[in-house]
C-alpha cells in the first residue's frame, strides 16, 4: 500500500523541518523521508570536535516566528554543533514535527507518473510513497566525497570521515592521528585533536585562508543591534547580499592609502567574520588586484603566527584569491602548528602514494599513526540529490543523465523535464554564499506559496521550460564574472571530485537580488514556467526572466529609485551641470603613469586634450580617442575612467579630445575637430611622449562617431596615418527606425528621446546625411581596420552593427563584439559594471594590436 501525500520532502535539517511546519500549516499533508535517525541533517551527521558553524547565531537562525526567536537564545558568538542540533530538535518538537517524519528511510527510487501527475517514491524503509509534489531538502553539504586514496581500506586502525563522526565520540588520548583535509571541517579539528593525541601529522593538499573565529559570547553590540529592531533587521538580512545585513564599503584598494588599507585590514582580521575582511575594501573580492593586496596581508598573519617558516610558507595559500575558495574561521589553527607534537605534511612536495597497514606512505616518506580522520569534504550541492536515488522525470530522462555535464536549473528551484519537483537551495541559487538559514526560508516559502497557489488556481503541475531554464544557466555563468570564485579550484565548483563536470555552482549574484527575481517571475504570471491542470490544460509565459547582465541590472534598479530628470528636459546648460555632478559619485579610476592636460589647435580654435601615459617606459603607441556625450556634453576629462583603463590595459598613451560641443558649435564642428585633433597628434606624437607613426582613433557614442567620421575624413585628405580604429557603441546615422531603437527606446540609460534631442541639437535634418555627420552613408572602402562594439540594450546597437557590417561589405577587415546584456553606458563603467571587464580588455587587445602591427 502506498502512503499517499500531497508533498513527500527529503531530509529533516533546517530545509525539511520549516517545509514540514508550513505546508502543514497551508492545510497539505506532507511526509519527511530522512536517512538519519534524528532531525538534523547536515549538523546530525558531521559530530568531528571543534565542529562550529561559521556564520554568527544572531544570523544563522530561524526567523518566520518572532516566538521561536524569544524562546531560544544561543550561549556563544558561533554555535557549536551540539548546539544546532539541540535547537532543531527544539524547533522539532515546538511544532511537533516528528510524527510527520519516517526516519532512517533513504529514497530508493523517484519516477514521475504522467498519468497520475504523481511521483511515486521507493523506501529503503516502510511504504512507498505517492505524491503530488517531491522536494528535496537534502542539503548541500551532506553527501560525503569517498577518500579516494589508493589503500584506504588497507589500513589496520580506525579510520573517521568528519563528516560522518561516531556518535560517542573519539577519543585520541595516547594515540598517532593523521588528519588528511584542510577545509573547514580539518581547520576546526585539527587544534582539538592536537591537543588529545600523542602526536598529530596533517596532510594538506591545498593551503587555506583562514581567520581568528574570536569565539565567546554573542558580541554585545551585534546583539544590541539585532534586539533594537529584530523584524528590520531580518528584513534587511532578507534583501542584503549574503542574508546579514552588513555595511559595504565604498572605496576601493587604490583609493586607500596604505597605511589605510593596514588599518582596515586589521580590523577586518580582528572583527572574527569572515565578512570582515572580505569588507574590507570595495573590489576585495572582485578583483584580482583589490584581492591580492588582502591576500598577502593574511599570508603576513600566518608567517607572523608560525614559528617554523618553511611550515609558515606551506600553510600559505598561494594558487587561489582569498574568497574564491570557501575562507575559514579557527580558533587557533596557525598556533597549532608551533606544537611539538604536530606536524605539516605538505602534499604538493610529497604527495600520497598510498594508505599502508600501520599509516600513509607519501612520495617521501612512510608516516605510521593509529588513527585516520578524512577531512575530505562533501559532494557539494548535487551529491545528495543525486546519490540518493536514480530520479526520473517526464519521458524517463534520469537526473544523473539531464546532469551530466552539470546541473541545470531554473532558479536553483526547479529543472526542465522534472514536473512538480522542488530543490531547496539547489545548484543555480545563492545557497551556500549566502546564510543558509535565510536561504532556506524564502526558498521554502517560494516552494510552499506556489503549491497553495497552484491550489487555488486549479492547477495541477508545474515544470520549467528549457528557455527559462537556458536563460538561467546564463545568467548564472554572467554573475560569476562578478566575483574570483572562476579562478579556484573548489567545492564550488565541483573540482574536489574526480569527473564531474566543472562550473560555479551557487548563484553569485546575491541572495537579496535573487529573491527579487524569484518574485518577479511569479509576478510576471510564472515566467519560464508550464503549468498544467488534471484535464492536460496548459498555460505558460515562457521567456528568460534576468536578460541583462547583473550589474546592469542593479545599476538600473538603483537608478529607477533616484527618479532622475530626463536629459533633454533640462536644456543643454543644466543637463551639463547635471552630468557633472552626477560623475562626481562615481568610483575614480586607477591610477596610470602619468595624466596630464594640454591644448591643441582644433577646426576652429584651440581645444583642451587630455593626455594618460602609462607607468611602463615609453615611447608608447598612441590612441586618440572621443568622449561621449551625443555632441554636447561631456569633455576631455569626462571618459576618465575609461580612459585610464584603456591606457593600462593596453600600455598605450591616450589622448582625450575635448572637441567642440553643440548647441554652441554645430555640425561639422565636431567632425573637423576630430579631423584636426588627430592631424595635430600625428604630427606632434614624439613631442608628447608617444612613437611616431600610425595612430590608432577610439570614440565612444557621439565620440564614436567623430571617430568614424575622422577616419574618413583622414583616408580622404590625408594628414596622417591610421593604425586602426575602435567604435563603442558609436553613432552612424540619423535613422531611428531601426528595431534597437524601439526595442530599447527607454529604460536602459541613453533612450531613443535623449538621441533625438543630441541631432537636434548638433545637426538639422538637412544635413543628416552627410557622412561627417552619419559616416554610415559615405564611402567605406579603404579605412583602417576596426573594432565595433554594440551593447544589447542600446537604442544605438544596430546602427553600430550596420556599421560594422557595411565596413565588411566594403572590404575593410573589421570584427564586432556585440556585449550581451549590456546598455549604452556599460563598458565606460569601469569599476562600476564589472561584467564589463572583458569588452574592456578585448578592445585593450584590439587597439594595442592595431598600432603593433603597424609598427612591423
Ligand atoms: P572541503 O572544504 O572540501 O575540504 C576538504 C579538504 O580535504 C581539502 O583540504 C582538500 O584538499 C582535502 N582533500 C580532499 N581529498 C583529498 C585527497 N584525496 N587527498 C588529500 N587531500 C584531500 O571540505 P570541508 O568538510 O572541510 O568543508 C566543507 C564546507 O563545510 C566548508 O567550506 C564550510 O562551508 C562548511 P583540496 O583543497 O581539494 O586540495
Amino acid at each position: 500500500m502506498n502512503q499517499d501525500v500531497d508533498v513527500a520532502v527529503v531530509g529533516a535539517g533546517f530545509s525539511g523541518l520549516y517545509l514540514l511546519h508550513r505546508l502543514r500549516q497551508a492545510g497539505l499533508s506532507a511526509i519527511g523521508l530522512e536517512t538519519g535517525d534524528d532531525v538534523g541533517g547536515t549538523w546530525y551527521w558531521n559530530r568531528y570536535p571543534g565542529a562550529r558553524c561559521d556564520v554568527p547565531t544572531t544570523d544563522y537562525t530561524f526567523s518566520f516566528d518572532p516566538a521561536l526567536e524569544d524562546a531560544w537564545t544561543w550561549s556563544e558568538k558561533y554555535a557549536t554543533q551540539p548546539e544546532i542540533l539541540a535547537y532543531l530538535r527544539f524547533v522539532a518538537d515546538r511544532y511537533d514535527l516528528r510524527r510527520s517524519i519516517r526516519f532512517a528511510t533513504t529514497v530508493t527510487t523517484a519516477t514521475w507518473d504522467d498519468t497520475a501527475q504523481r511521483w511515486q517514491l521507493g523506501t529503503s524503509n516502510g511504504a512507498p510513497v505517492s505524491c503530488r509534489f517531491y522536494v528535496m531538502a537534502s542539503g548541500c553539504l551532506s553527501a560525503p566525497k569517498p577518500p579516494e586514496i589508493e589503500g584506504a581500506r588497507d589500513f589496520a586502525g580506525p579510520t573517521y570521515l568528519t563528516s560522518r563522526w561516531p556518535h560517542e565520540g573519539v577519543d585520541f588520548t595516547g594515540k598517532r592521528v593523521a588528519v588528511i583535509g584542510t577545509g573547514s571541517s580539518g581547520i576546526q579539528a585539527i587544534p582539538l585533536i592536537a591537543q588529545q593525541a600523542s602526536h598529530l601529522t596533517v596532510f594538506q593538499r591545498t593551503p587555506n585562508f583562514s581567520i581568528p573565529a574570536l569565539n565567546g559570547p554573542a558580541p554585545a553590540a551585534a546583539v544590541a543591534t539585532l534586539e533594537r529592531d529584530r523584524a528590520g533587521y531580518r528584513e534587511r538580512a532578507r534583501w542584503s547580499p549574503v542574508g546579514m545585513p552588513r555595511q559595504r564599503p565604498a572605496e576601493y584598494s587604490w583609493q586607500l592609502s596604505e597605511a589605510e588599507r593596514r588599518e582596515r585590514f586589521e580590523r577586518g582580521w580582528m572583527s572574527g567574520e569572515l565578512g570582515g575582511l572580505s569588507t574590507a575594501w570595495a573590489d576585495a573580492v572582485s578583483d584580482v588586484d583589490g584581492n591580492a593586496l588582502l591576500s598577502e596581508m593574511i599570508r603576513g598573519k600566518i608567517r607572523d603566527t608560525v614559528t617554523d617558516p618553511a611550515t609558515a610558507e606551506a600553510l600559505c595559500p598561494q594558487d587561489h584569491p582569498f574568497g574564491s575558495k570557501r575562507p575559514c574561521l579557527d580558533t587557533g589553527y596557525y598556533d597549532t602548528y608551533n606544537r611539538p607534537n604536530v606536524k605539516l605534511v605538505d602534499l604538493r612536495r610529497e604527495p600520497i602514494a598510498t594508505i599502508t597497514r600501520s599509516g600513509i606512505r607519501t612520495a617521501k616518506a612512510d608516516y605510521d599513526v593509529d588513527a585516520i580522520v578524512f577531512a575530505t569534504g562533501f559532494d557539494a550541492m548535487t551529491g545528495a540529490m543525486l546519490a540518493v536515488h536514480p530520479m526520473t522525470g517526464r519521458g524517463g530522462i534520469k537526473l544523473d543523465d539531464a546532469w551530466a555535464d552539470g546541473p541545470k536549473t531554473y532558479l536553483g528551484l526547479t529543472v526542465a523535464g522534472f514536473p512538480n519537483l522542488f530543490l531547496v537551495t539547489g545548484p543555480g541559487s545563492p545557497s551556500v554564499l549566502a546564510n543558509m538559514a535565510v536561504a532556506i526560508e524564502q526558498h521554502v516559502d517560494w516552494i510552499v506559496d506556489r503549491i497553495t497557489g497552484m491550489r487555488e488556481a486549479g492547477q495541477t503541475t508545474i515544470e520549467a521550460t528549457e528557455t527559462a531554464q537556458a536563460g538561467w544557466s546564463r545568467h548564472v555563468a554572467d554573475c560569476t564574472g562578478l566575483t574570483l570564485h572562476r579562478l579556484a579550484n573548489t567545492w564550488y565548483t565541483g573540482a574536489n571530485m574526480r569527473g564531474k563536470a566543472r562550473g560555479v555552482m551557487p548563484y553569485t549574484g546575491g541572495l537579496g537580488a535573487y529573491r527579487g527575481i524569484c518574485d518577479e517571475v511569479v509576478s510576471r504570471d510564472m515566467l519560464g514556467f508550464r503549468l498544467g491542470d488534471a484535464s492536460g490544460n496548459t498555460t505558460c509565459n515562457d521567456g528568460e526572466v534576468v536578460r541583462l547582465q547583473p550589474d546592469v541590472r542593479l545599476l538600473l534598479a538603483e537608478m529607477a529609485k533616484l527618479n532622475l530628470p530626463a536629459m533633454e528636459s533640462l536644456g543643454a546648460d543644466a543637463a551639463r551641470a547635471f552630468t557633472i555632478q552626477a560623475r562626481a559619485s562615481r568610483p575614480a579610476g586607477r591610477p596610470v603613469g602619468e595624466i596630464t592636460d594640454g591644448t591643441l589647435p582644433g577646426a576652429g580654435g584651440p581645444l583642451r586634450y587630455r593626455l594618460y601615459r602609462p607607468a611602463t617606459p615609453g615611447p608608447h603607441g598612441v590612441v586618440v580617442y572621443f568622449h561621449a556625450g551625443g555632441w554636447v556634453l561631456g569633455s576631455h576629462d569626462s571618459d576618465d575612467p575609461l580612459c585610464r583603463d584603456l591606457c593600462r590595459r593596453s600600455d598605450m598613451l591616450v589622448v582625450s579630445i575635448d572637441y567642440r560641443h553643440a548647441p554652441e558649435h554645430r555640425f561639422p564642428a565636431a567632425a573637423e575637430d576630430g579631423y584636426a585633433a588627430v592631424r595635430w597628434v600625428a604630427q606632434h606624437a614624439a613631442q608628447i611622449g608617444g612613437r611616431p607613426g600610425p595612430l590608432v582613433v577610439a570614440g565612444y557614442s557621439a565620440g564614436g562617431n567623430v571617430a568614424a567620421v575622422t577616419c574618413q575624413l583622414v583616408r580622404d585628405r590625408g594628414g596622417a596615418e591610421i593604425a586602426g580604429q575602435l567604435l563603442l557603441c558609436p553613432v552612424t546615422d540619423h535613422d531611428f527606425t531601426r528595431p534597437s531603437y524601439s526595442e530599447n527606446a527607454q529604460g536602459y540609460h541613453l533612450t531613443k528621446a535623449m538621441m533625438h534631442w543630441f541631432w537636434d541639437l548638433y545637426c538639422s535634418p538637412a544635413d543628416r546625411s552627410d557622412p561627417r555627420a552619419s559616416p554610415l552613408r559615405g564611402e567605406l572602402t579603404g579605412l583602417p581596420p576596426a573594432l565595433v562594439v554594440t551593447c544589447e540594450f542600446d537604442p544605438l546597437r544596430d546602427e553600430g552593427i550596420a556599421y560594422a557590417d557595411a565596413l565588411a561589405a566594403a572590404g575593410v577587415e573589421v570584427s564586432q563584439l556585440q556585449a550581451r546584456g549590456h546598455i549604452h553606458t556599460s563598458l565606460a563603467m569601469v569599476d562600476v559594471i564589472i561584467t564589463g571587464v572583458g569588452a574592456r580588455e578585448r578592445m585593450a587587445q584590439a587597439i594595442r594590436r592595431f598600432a603593433e602591427r603597424k609598427i612591423r
